[in-house]
């Protein structure tokens, strides 16, 4: 038995499905002897978001794998690992190395060097025998705490050496810690003294798989709600008390609670200042709950910090909550909220029902994304949205009826990055349809990948905008626009995918627009990837209610 071996056989006592590689990499040959099946990408980048996108949606519980040769590999894997350690998704690379006698002459690429700064833990193996060890610091950073990407470097003699001896290893659980019984007393007391509690949830909530009980919290306070962008769906956007998730566009709804709300309990959330998530805005009473100690009081003063997990954390609340609410239980006070939202949620969408049921052409993009609602069974999707306009547009309205069905990013924006999250996420759940909203820009980015999921049959539907510009940088792009023409980025993509053995449709009516999707579901029910082109006006209107600070 080699170290690849070695490697192969602790991926499989973790439950590894398949290794999404690119060659060459001894482990892909091991892996593919103990059944674990190989998954090759078209490059790096895209290799790294199948494994992220899956470790997202098994909610670390299970965690991607991605492997890559030493050298140009695992430096083209780059933006992917930047991308998801933003994110703060539990993966886990392997890249080959090259010889550790090599190792610091220049110009070797040190991978574990080179990528720590972008991993929760990066580490470099320096013989066989050691490997067992590697992998359990490995997982162990993978189910504990606060996500992040992973990485142990085995350069390829140390794949190659003879391992002697039985392999020690046994899988590392899932840890969750739980709270402070005294933070809990007070988060309750200061959520019931507040006028106008607010609830903000973050991926955390996800992870914890904790929106039940986030929903049975805001019920019993009762509060409205709000999400961050990879928060949304925490609980589902049709739920009376969401407000939804919020980019840099949001709900009214969210904005005007939010600008209201005295006493703002965080869960599951790092309160990271962002240009793509809400910020917390200033004078608010924050109560901070989240599992990475590190983040509270990094961004924005915390009256009151609860560590621990957001299911456990929530669970204890709503215990301490009922034991001091006693025998009030605000029945009036939960009805009456759920009107209010109700009402500015009302009053939102009729404000841009000139958009969503607009028959302009080119397309509006609402009309879409409203068809494409009222088309699909969305208790049955995963979506996601990639950078550029697609994100702004796609958020505040896709009103998700299911719990973590939305990946939200954007703490980094890497055009193209959908792409590959969407095919981990077909690949974790291969019974629900998913779908990336993407745009022309973006595509641009990822595009050869989607002959990756047709080759491997990963069933994803890709929806492409296509207004054949950058739209998203119409306001930095004058001058050079207009004398060089540098927003237009041109294409036709359903002859590209075509070209790439994925069926397409390319959609320029209205009129057309269900009939497409229709059409699109029924091929991806067969097993097959489809790429829905619709093309699109430019786009500028955007759901933004600012709050300041928000
Ligand atoms: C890798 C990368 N480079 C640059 C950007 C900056 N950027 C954000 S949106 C955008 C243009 C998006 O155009 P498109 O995908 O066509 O969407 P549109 O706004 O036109 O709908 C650019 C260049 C980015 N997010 N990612
Ligand atoms: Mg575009």
């Amino acid at each position: 038995m080699n170290g690849a071996d070695v490697v192969a056989e602790i991926l499989r006592r973790e439950g590894t499905e398949f290794l999404s590689a690119y060659p060459r990499n001894p482990l892909i040959e091991s892996c593919a002897a103990l059944n674990i099946r190989p998954i090759f990408c078209r490059q790096e980048r895209v290799g790294v978001g199948l494994a992220d996108g899956y470790s997202r949606i098994k909610r670390g519980k299970k965690n991607g794998v991605f492997a890559a040769q030493a050298g140009p590999g695992i430096e083209n894997a780059f933006p992917g690992v930047a991308q998801a350690y933003t994110e703060n998704v539990p993966m886990l690379m392997i890249p080959a190395g090259l010889p550790l006698s090599k190792h610091y002459v220049k110009p070797t690429f040190r991978a574990a060097d080179v990528y720590r700064p972008v991993t929760k833990w990066a580490g470099l193996a320096h013989n066989v025998q050691e490997l067992p060890d590697l992998m359990r610091r490995a997982y162990q950073a993978l189910r504990s705490g606060k996500g992040g990407p992973v990485m142990v470097e085995v350069p390829n003699e140390i794949f190659e050496a003879e391992f002697k001896g039985e392999i020690d290893y046994t899988p590392v659980p899932v840890q969750r810690a739980a709270p402070d019984p005294t933070a809990i007393k007070e988060a309750a007391r200061m959520l019931l003294a507040a006028k106008n509690p607010i609830l903000w949830a973050g991926q955390g909530v996800h992870y914890a798989e904790a929106s039940d009980q986030l929903a049975a919290l805001a019920e019993l306070l009762p509060a409205p709600v709000a999400a961050t962008n990879p928060g949304k769906s925490a609980i589902p956007d049709s739920h009376p008390l969401a407000l939804g998730g919020s980019t840099r566009s949001r709900s009214k709804m969210f904005a005007e609670f939010m600008a209201k709300a005295d006493v703002v309990m965080a869960i599951g959330s790092s309160v990271t200042k962002t240009n793509f998530g809400p910020n917390m805005p200033p004078g608010k009473t924050l109560i901070h709950s989240t599992n990475d100690p590190s983040d509270i009081n990094k961004e924005s003063r915390a009256a009151l910090s609860v560590v621990g997990d957001a299911a456990l954390v929530i669970e204890a609340l709503i215990a301490e909550v009922e034991k001091q609410k006693g025998a009030a239980r605000g029945g009036n006070a939960l009805a009456s909220l759920k009107e209010e939202i109700a009402s500015v949620k009302k009053a939102w969408l009729a404000e841009w029902a000139k958009h969503l049921d607009s028959d302009e052409t080119p397309m509006n993009q609402y009309r879409v994304i409203r068809d494409l609602m009222r088309t699909m069974d969305r208790g049955n999707v995963i979506i996601t949205h990639d950078s550029g306009s697609p994100r702004e547009q796609l958020l505040p309205f896709w009103e998700t009826t299911k719990a973590g069905s939305y990946m939200g990013w954007g703490k980094s924006t890497q055009l193209g990055y959908g792409l590959g999250i969407t095919m981990g996420a077909k690949l974790a759940e291969p019974k629900k349809l998913c779908v990336n909203v993407m745009g022309d820009a973006a595509i641009g980015m990822t595009g050869m990948d989607i002959e990756t999921a047709s080759r491997n049959k990963i069933a994803i539907l890709t929806i492409v905008f296509n207004n054949g510009v950058m739209g998203a940088e119409r306001d930095v792009l004058k001058i050079s626009d207009e004398k060089y023409g540098t927003m237009t980025v041109g294409g036709n993509y359903t002859k590209v995918a075509e070209g790439l053995n994925v069926p397409a449709v390319r959609v320029d009516k209205p009129a057309n627009i269900v009939g497409a999707i229709k059409e699109a579901v029924t091929v991806t029910e067969t097993g097959s990837p489809f790429l829905l082109e619709f093309v699109v006006k430019e786009g500028h209107d955007f759901s933004r209610y600012n709050v300041p600070g928000l």
